[in-house]
């Protein structure tokens, strides 16, 4: 039983009490599984060690419960709760104009319980005429469901990639296997994934099938046949396997990682030299010409090596044939969005700065919110003085990396920052994020980001359009404009590197960056493990053809100090 899920259980109670009209309790368990969800260690293992309480926000009732959930898996009291309100709450509430409220209101009213009852009770018109809804709450809905419908069967990139590797390293162990790697579109790194293709060399293919079939994780298998088979994981995720032989590994990969659009124009280049182009090789008549490595297939197409990440036929072909291909950001030297406990983040300043030496980072910044609304246990000016001191602390402990005190501060509605210039300036760098009004007019959203940024403190804007995948849009912004503000203040646009949010998005990313826009890559940190989210914003960074110069956490720290002082 994994930290998240036991975390989701408790969120759904939560959210079950409060449709009951529940007092207090719901937010003992939303505080449970909060703490659990930012857990540094697993969760079975505190069990293990009887540590359960010593958990923030777990007192023995919520212990008792999670013996149970790792005991058995399953939860009566959730049971229970759901039996008097049979509403698919989870899936309901990842729709944006819903939050329990509203599912009990569509439940009680119009006996709605899953999204198919609520488009139904949309479509009709049935929504508007309910007290406190409206016409553009039904048309919020109508959007949300489409939006969800749009995302089915996708999974986001950072959620998918840990299982994929554990399954490739357990995969790899076999004696019998030559080369394994991750193709299609985890490895390009593509934000969300359809399906895991893991591709395997070895003379043995029934042996590795046989595995691959009777994972531990496998709830079904789909298909299974002599060079190539797929299952489904517990979690839903289908993964497929591809057997080849050792002499055709590099023309396999080079196919099987796509994408489909890269490959047919790579095909057309094969033609047209009298070549044939498949998984199996690149052949001139029946010779092989190039099969045993990816590189070599590139080489006899005239090509220097294209990184999997600009394989989407978004002219990397031409640039490649013209050796103009960028050299891409490979990794950082440190990171700037992290939150601690001071404000909604679980580990404290020093645990954050341990997990920092560790990556191997030059600095990091601590960058906890500061805001007028309270949900994220916000700093204000006189706590973050007191941040600032303990950072001080902090910094004397360690020579390896150095911490550097910044803020992520809400913008207003009216362009301005709720911190006051005098806290401001003492900070060595200032975030500025959108974290309300969402749904502002493409010039009112575009003129509070620029005044932003005319602010001579801001450094940084922070995930720049809001988005949170398969679940809330990117709000609307004049792209042009925001550029050109970045450029003439100096001020870097974020690629937030949170597994839901990679934002700005590769397209995005390219579109500034083309702009002469510095970008910097956060990870939005709340617990010291998410500072491994990094590598998903350089993934989105290589997809945006970014190279180490177009990334301000790139620089040497004596580099950032300077461009931070504008
Ligand atoms: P996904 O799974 O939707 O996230 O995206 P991919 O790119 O991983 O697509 P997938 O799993 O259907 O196929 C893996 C790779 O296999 C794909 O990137 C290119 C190759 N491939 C699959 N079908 C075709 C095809 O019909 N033509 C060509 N040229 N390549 C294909
Ligand atoms: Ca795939
Ligand atoms: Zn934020």
């Amino acid at each position: 039983m994994k930290n998240s899920e036991i975390a989701r259980i408790f969120y759904e109670i939560a959210d079950i009490l409060e449709i009951q009209g529940i007092q207090w309790k719901p937010n003992v368990y939303r505080k449970a599984a909060q703490s659990i969800e930012n857990l540094s260690e697993d969760i079975e293992d505190v069990y293990r060690n009887g540590k359960l309480e010593d958990v923030p926000g777990v007192g023995e009732h919520i212990a008792k419960k999670i013996e149970e959930i790792i005991k058995t898996g399953k939860l009566k009291y959730l049971k229970k709760l759901k039996k008097k309100v049979p509403i698919e709450l989870e899936k309901m509430m990842s729709i944006p104009a819903i939050g329990p409220r509203t599912a009990k209101l569509l439940f009680e009213k119009l006996k709605v319980k899953n999204i198919k009852d609520l488009k139904r009770a949309a479509k009709l018109h049935k929504i508007r005429k309910l007290e406190g809804l409206g016409e553009k709450t039904e048309r919020e809905i109508l959007e949300g469901i489409k939006t969800l419908e749009g995302s089915k069967g996708r999974f986001l990139l950072g959620h998918v990639l840990p299982a994929a590797r554990d399954i490739e390293e357990e995969i790899r162990k076999l004696p019998e296997v030559k080369q394994i790697g991750l193709a299609g579109s985890i490895r390009r790194m593509k934000e969300t994934v359809h399906d895991v293709d893991i591709l395997v060399s070895t003379n043995k293919p029934e042996k590795v099938i046989k595995f691959f079939t009777t994972m531990d994780d496998v709830k079904k298998v789909l298909a299974k046949g002599s060079t190539k088979a797929s299952v489904k994981l517990s979690g839903g995720l289908q993964v497929d396997i591809r057997v080849v032989k050792n002499d055709a590994f590099g023309s396999a990969m080079q196919y099987f990682t796509g994408s489909k659009e890269h490959n047919i124009e790579l095909r057309k280049i094969a033609i047209k030299k009298g070549f044939k182009l498949s998984e199996y090789g690149l052949f001139k008549g029946r010779k092989v010409i190039a099969g045993k490595k990816e590189v070599y297939v590139y080489k006899k197409l005239g090509l220097p090596f294209i990184e999997p990440e600009l394989r989407e036929d978004k002219g990397e072909i031409e640039a490649a044939a013209s050796y103009k291909l960028p050299k891409l950001v490979k990794d950082v030297k440190g990171d700037l969005h992290v939150h601690t406990k001071w404000s909604d983040g679980s580990d404290s300043i020093e645990e954050i700065a341990r997990k920092g030496i560790e990556k191997g980072y030059k600095f990091l910044g601590i960058s906890d919110h500061v805001s007028n609304v309270k949900i994220t246990h916000p700093l204000d000016g006189r706590r973050l003085l007191r941040q600032m001191k303990e950072i001080d602390k902090v910094n004397k402990k360690f020579s390896k990396i150095t911490l550097l005190k910044g803020a992520e501060v809400d913008i207003d509605k009216n362009g301005k920052l709720v911190l006051k210039e005098s806290v401001l300036k003492k900070l060595d760098f200032v975030i500025a994020s959108v974290h309300s009004g969402f749904k502002s007019s493409e010039t009112e959203m575009t003129d509070r980001m620029v005044k932003a940024m005319e602010n001579p403190y801001v450094n940084v804007i922070g995930h720049p359009t809001g988005m949170l995948m398969q679940k809330r849009k990117p709000y609307a912004v004049n792209f042009e404009r925001v550029f050109d503000a970045a450029k003439a203040n100096n001020v870097a646009l974020e690629i937030n590197a949170f597994p839901n949010r990679l934002d700005l998005n590769d397209v995005n990313a390219r579109a500034a960056k083309e702009y002469g826009v510095k970008l910097i890559i956060g990870t939005d940190s709340h617990s010291k493990e998410h500072l491994d989210f990094m590598e998903l914003g350089v993934g989105v960074a290589r997809r945006a053809w970014c190279s180490s110069r177009d990334v301000v956490n790139c620089l040497s720290l004596s580099g950032l100090r300077k461009w931070l002082k504008k």
